[in-house]
Parts: structure tokens; sequence; C-alpha cells
């Protein structure tokens, strides 16, 4: 096989080009090339200078992260940095790009970094529970100093080249668009100038600095730990920075780091984030795609202006749409237009857009009416209107009339059947439901909820409007709830019960928010609004399964109270003077207290851990059986729910995953375990049971071919 490395020349420079698609990733075979290669302009007498360039469309986007967790083959990347740096002539990084993780660490080895002004590089190793282990904790530091660097490796940011410019991390930003061409000339400044080689290692200036802020590193910890959250990579990229200050010389640095990356690439948190990594670029491959041709959208109808169509309405401007908005009358379309200008302007005062954007935006691609005739000439509509299926039946039979052939025709509803939906109009084929998250201009999860007689095209047109509006679509079937509200039903559920049983709801919060969520499931519910929970089950009361138990009567007391969370200044917490953050309530305890005692329940204690081992088992347990009725592809479409809509932390890596890790023998031992006491809510999805018996786990599925 013939290496991805060439090498040239452009006069006295030697080109050393890397050409392995799609984004130049270091696997073992350009590694090997770029050893080679500087060997090869050591001896090379006609070069005076060497310029390391990617092909395609950018530099190394960083380490192959398909060779994590296998045994990597020599040579490993620290050494062939090491190579580049100690390289007895002077040695050119042009950046083009993404120059990301070992890519830049590649940069910082060199002597000198050139990049086109539309370049971006980082260190976002943190993101996937490592370090940068190829020399940039300890040579990042040493160019941009501690603080900079520190920030850069813990947030893995990716920054411009004009940013990276003023922090001194490139030294020049060409005007050339060519990276080639910018670093050949380049290259020809340093021969011309005589600049000779300037390897990192040797400058010390800006660690010297850092020796003497006694308080920096407590500092940078404590910064690093308030966002950090439950994950280690950020606290460990402090470690090895600190190394860089503390240690000897440069070798014992980086000696340090690659123990402490050596540490985080054992970690289960690694394996559960490069999981994350995959598995958002996964969901985006469905059956439907190869069948089908996303339809070209322009111009986008949302039917409501409320919370949720404002907040469509605004995703689907920022991705450069026309929007029209329809609203029942003028007073509902002001309100409609005036949520969409607030949320703007709060993009312009925190600096994402100018003025000028917003006004813009607003006059040339914003269009609100009341007239539904306006949606004649759109290519999709999303609807999100009250979730009611008569509303719901009403606005399709309409849209059926008025839209053009060919419209897409969306549901934004979050439980209702789609195919009856569908069933409302002549063209059922065009129907399917698009289900945004709120606040839907923040939230990335898009479930694209197929129909039973939705097209592929239109399947593929729901995954191109996501991916322009930089959503993470996922294909879920119908059925009551989709996959991310059914499974959360269940979580929901078994809180209450654990409530009933003798945990407080703050302690069921607390013991969820320590295992990593941004909040607990009854913060949530005040926040949402617990009447509209309230309102489900009396609905619902009539057909409920008489096995089931009904653990909710104690929010049910709390809300006939009128107290139904936030909104009101009271629910399960108190929030007294609009206090966004709860503080519990004896009132809460004691209506807790009541209803267990007319239930003749004796409370029980529940520690942390047993909290978390019923609310994952029940997320677990209806993920299971949610992916054996086919109504999400693979485990790894339920995992990216729940961490893009349901806020999972992303260094668990979902529930499944999250099984995955445990073993599933011991999560299906657990929901036996609590079988005995409620065989109907703990009944073990058969195919959990299945992949135990077969000593499979979730992932098998996952690396099945989807048809
Ligand atoms: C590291 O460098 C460790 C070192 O410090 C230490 C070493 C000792 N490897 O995202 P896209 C695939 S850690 C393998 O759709 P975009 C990706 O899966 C690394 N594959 O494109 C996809 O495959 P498919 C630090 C990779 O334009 C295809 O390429 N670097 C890698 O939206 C296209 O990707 C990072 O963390 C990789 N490194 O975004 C950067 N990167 O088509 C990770 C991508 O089969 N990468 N693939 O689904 C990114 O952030 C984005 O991919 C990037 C392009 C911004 C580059």
């Amino acid at each position: 096989m013939s290496s991805p490395v060439s090498y040239s020349h452009d006069g006295a420079i030697a080109v050393i080009t890397v050409d392995n698609p799609p984004v130049n990733a270091l696997s073992q075979a350009v590694r090997q090339g770029l050893s080679t290669a500087i060997t090869r302009f050591e001896g090379d007498r006609k070069a005076k200078a060497a310029v390391i360039v990617g092909a395609g469309r950018t530099f190394f986007a960083g380490a192959d992260i398909k060779e994590f967790g296998k045994p990597i083959a020599a040579p490993g990347l620290p050494g062939v940095v090491n190579e580049i740096e100690a390289c007895s002539k002077p040695v050119v990084a042009a950046l083009h790009g993404t120059a990301l993780g070992g890519g830049f660490e590649v940069a910082l080895g060199c002597h000198y970094r050139v990049a086109v002004s539309s370049a971006k590089v980082g260190l976002p190793e943190v993101n996937l529970g490592i370090l940068p282990g190829a020399g940039g904790t300890q040579r990042a530091p040493r160019i941009a100093g501690v603080e900079a660097a520190a920030d850069l490796i813990t947030s893995g940011r990716h920054i411009g080249a004009g940013e990276a410019f003023e922090l001194g991390l490139i030294d020049e930003v060409s005007n050339e668009t060519d990276p080639t061409v910018a670093g050949v000339v380049f290259a020809g400044l340093i021969i011309g100038n005589d600049m000779g080689r300037r390897p990192t290692r040797d400058m010390n200036a800006k660690l010297e600095d850092a020796r003497a802020d006694k308080e920096l590193f407590t500092r940078l910890r404590a910064a690093a730990r308030k966002k950090a959250r439950g994950q280690l990579s950020p606290l460990v990229c402090i470690d090895a920075i600190e190394a860089a200050v503390t240690s000897r010389d440069f070798d014992a640095g980086l000696r340090k780091e690659r123990k402490l990356f050596d540490k985080l690439m054992a970690s289960d948190q690694r394996e559960a984030l490069i999981h994350a990594f995959f598995g958002e670029r996964a969901v985006g491959k469905v059956p439907e795609l190869a069948k089908g041709k996303a339809r070209e959208v322009n111009k986008i109808g949302v039917i409501g202006g409320g919370t949720m169509g404002s907040g469509i309405t605004i995703a689907l401007l920022n991705a450069g749409y026309q929007v029209t908005m329809v609203e029942r009358d003028d007073a509902a379309i002001a309100a409609g237009r005036s949520r969409v200008e607030a949320t703007l302007e709060g993009g312009v005062a925190r600096g994402k857009m100018s003025g000028e954007q917003r006004d813009r935006m607003l006059a040339d691609q914003f269009h609100g009416t009341t007239s539904m005739n306006a949606l004649a000439t759109v290519d999709l509509v999303i609807e999100a209107v009250f979730e009611s299926m008569d509303v719901k039946k009403d606005v399709f039979g309409q849209l059926d009339k008025i839209c053009k052939p060919g419209c897409v025709l969306a549901s934004n509803t979050s439980y209702l059947n789609v195919n009856e939906i569908a069933a409302m109009t002549r063209r059922p084929e065009d129907v399917i439901g698009m289900h945004f998250f709120s606040p839907a201009n923040i939230m990335r999860l898009l479930e694209i909820v197929v129909a039973e007689k939705s097209h592929p095209d239109v399947v593929a047109t729901a995954f191109a409007v996501a991916r322009k509006a930089n959503k993470v679509g996922i294909r879920s079937g119908v059925c009551d709830g989709f996959i991310g509200n059914r499974v959360m039903g269940k979580y929901l559920r078994v809180s209450q019960m654990l409530v009933e049983d003798g945990a407080t709801p703050y302690e069921v919060d607390e013991a969820v928010v320590g295992f990593g969520y941004p909040m607990g499931p009854f913060s949530m519910s005040d926040l949402a609004g617990l009447d509209i929970g309230w309102a489900t089950r009396k609905r619902k009361a009539a057909t409920r399964d008489p096995r089931e138990r009904y653990a909710s009567d104690w929010i049910d007391r709390i809300c006939e109270q009128g107290h139904y969370g936030q909104k009101t200044g009271r629910g399960i917490y108190n929030y007294p003077e609009g206090a966004r953050k709860g503080e519990h309530d004896p009132d809460t305890l004691r209506i807790i207290d009541n209803v267990r005692g007319e239930k003749n329940i004796t409370a029980r204690k529940f520690s942390a851990d047993q909290i978390i081992e019923r609310y994952m088992a029940a997320m677990i347990n209806e993920g299971a059986k949610v992916l054996q009725e086919g109504i999400a592809l693979r485990p790894v479409d339920i995992d990216m729910v729940q961490l893009f809509g349901y806020g999972h932390p992303r260094w668990r890596g979902g529930p499944m995953k999250y099984a995955d890790m445990q073993g599933l023998n011991s999560i299906l031992a657990s929901i036996r375990k609590f079988e005995t006491e409620d065989d109907w809510f703990w009944k073990p999805a058969q195919l959990l049971v299945d992949l135990v018996d077969r000593g499979e786990n979730f992932d098998s599925l996952n690396k099945r071919e989807i048809s």
C-alpha cells in the first residue's frame, strides 16, 4: 500500500504532504510516513526548510480515534513530534481546515506555524476523556502561557486563526487560501532571513511567569472543577500542565504527561466519550437515506408562535431559512414575533450576532401572518400547535388543501400518533414527525418520527434540515412518547415510587445530580410545570391498567393547592420571590408523609446508589423495550436521545452504554430483584433477557447492518 505521506520540492523547500481522507487523522501509516519524511529531509542537501501540510479539506484533525482502546502500533505520535522538533533544519506547519488535538500538537512541535485565515485550531482531547498526549500540555503553555493554555485545553474549544495568532500559537495568518503556498512563502522568508530553527521545548519565559504566581494552580483547578461536573479529564489536564511548570526538564514533563494520558485512556469515561463522539455521527445513518433523496427546502412554515413555535423559528432563521410563522389572530402573532425578537436580542447582547444581522434576519427572513393560505408556497411546514389530536387533525386537514404538492408536512407532537395525523391528509407519504425539544433554538435533539407511510425522500429531507439547523436528528418509530418521552415516563415514575416508599424528592434529585445530570427529575418537573403531568394523568385515568401502581398522589395533592412549580412560586420546591433555585419545602414532605400513612407504607431509607440503581434500571429496561419493538434503530440512538435531549452526562455515554459498562447481567439482576416488589412495572424486557442468555451486550446490536 502506498504511503499517505508524500515528499516533494519547491526550490529549496521540502513539501511534506499528508493525504489521509477525510480528515487526515494521524493513523499509524501517517505517523510512519511523517517520520520517514523527516529523516529524508535531514539527509536532503537541497532542502533548507520543510513545510508540513494536509491535502484536501484540512490539516490533521488529530490522532486516529478508531485506534483508541487497542494497542497503538509504532511509531507513537509523541516520538514523531519529538523527531520533527529535533530536526536540524527549520520545519513549518501550514494550517488550514481544523488542526486539532494530535494534529495541532504536530504543529506545536514544528518550529513555525502559518495558517490560512479560515483555519481553526484546538486541543479538544478533553471532550474525548483524555488529554493532549503528544506534548500539547507541555508545549502550549510554553508558547501561549499557562492560563491561556489551560483555558484552551480544559475547554477543548476550537479557536480561529486570528485568536491563535494573538495567543502566539501561530506566527502568521496568511492572505493565501492554499496552505501549501502559504507554507512555502513563509518558509522562503525563514530561509531568506536566516531565522533558523526554534524548538518549542527551549522556550521557558512563560513558565517562569507561572512559577511566580503561587495561587495559579489553585485557581485553575477550582475553575476546572466547576465546569467538569464529574468529568475526570479537565482536572487531569491541569495536572499535566502543572508538570510543565514543576518538572526538572522538558522530557520529565513529557513523561508525566504520558503517565496521565495512559491513566485517562484506560478510564470508563474515555470509552463513554468516544462512544458519544461516534454515536453523534452514527445516528445520522438511517436506511431511508440510501433509498431516498432530500427535497429542496428554502421556505419553511411554522404554525404556532408559543414557546415551542418561536424556538423552532429561531433555530430555522439561524440556519438561514425563510420562515413564515402562522398564528390564529393578530395578538398571538404579535406575541410570537416578540418572543423571536427577544431571543435574538439576547443573542446580540451576548455577542452572538450583530444588531444589523438581527435586523436583517427579521426583515428578510421572518414573516408573521394570521393566514394559513400563506403556507401555499412553503417547502416544509412544522406544526407546533396545542398538543391535542383533534387540533392537530384539523391543522393537517387544512394543510392538505393549502400546501403545494411535495411540501413536507411535519408535526412537532411529543406524544401523539403520527400515523393518525397523516391519515387526515390525502398524502400521508409527505407526513412525518419532527419533535424539537425546548428551548428549541438551543437543545440539539430532534426526534424524526417516521410514520408507516412516510416516504424515504421525506425522511431524508427531515435529516437534511436537522443537519443544517445544527440539530442531532434521531430516527424514531411511532409510539406513545417516541423514544425520549417514553423512556423518561419510566424514570419519572420510578422517582415517584421512590418518594412514596421513603426517599424525599430532594434526595432523589441530589442522587441524580450526583450521577452527572444537570438537574434532578423533580426540579425538572417544577420547571416544566406540574400541571402538565397532572392533566395527562387525569386524561389517562380511565384507561390506566389496573396492575399499574399509582405513585403520583403526593404530586396531585401539591397540584390541587394550585402549586405548579416555578411559574407559581411553589411546587415540589418552594421558590420565594421568583427564585430560580428551589428551596426544600416542609409542606411537600408533610403531604408525602400523609399519603404514605393513608397507603400504609412504612418509609424506607434509600442511599444515593440505591436511587440510581432503580433510576437507571428503569431507563435501561424501557430502552430495551423500545429497541425490541423497533422504535429505535440501535441502542446508540437511545443513548444519543438521552445525551442531546435529557441531560444525560456525556461522559457516561448514555443509558445503554452505561448498561454495557456495568454488565447486562448485573442490570438484569437488579430488575429481577425489583420485580419481586412490582412485577408489572419491573417486567424485564425480553431483549435484555435474550442478550444476557447469549452473553452479548447492547453494543453488539450497534454493529449490526441496519436495513
Ligand atoms: C488526539 O489527537 C490524541 C492526541 O492528543 C494524543 C495522541 C498520542 N479519528 O465530524 P465529521 C471521522 S485525540 C478518526 O462528520 P465535520 C468521523 O467519524 C483526537 N476518525 O466531519 C467521520 O466519519 P464517518 C483529537 C475521525 O466536517 C468523518 O471523519 N481530535 C476523526 O463535521 C468526518 O467527520 C478531535 O477530537 C479522528 N480524529 O467535522 C477532533 N475525526 O464519515 C475530532 C473525524 O465515517 N473530529 N473522524 O462518520 C472533529 O471534531 C470533527 O470530525 C472535525 C470535522 C471538526 C474534524
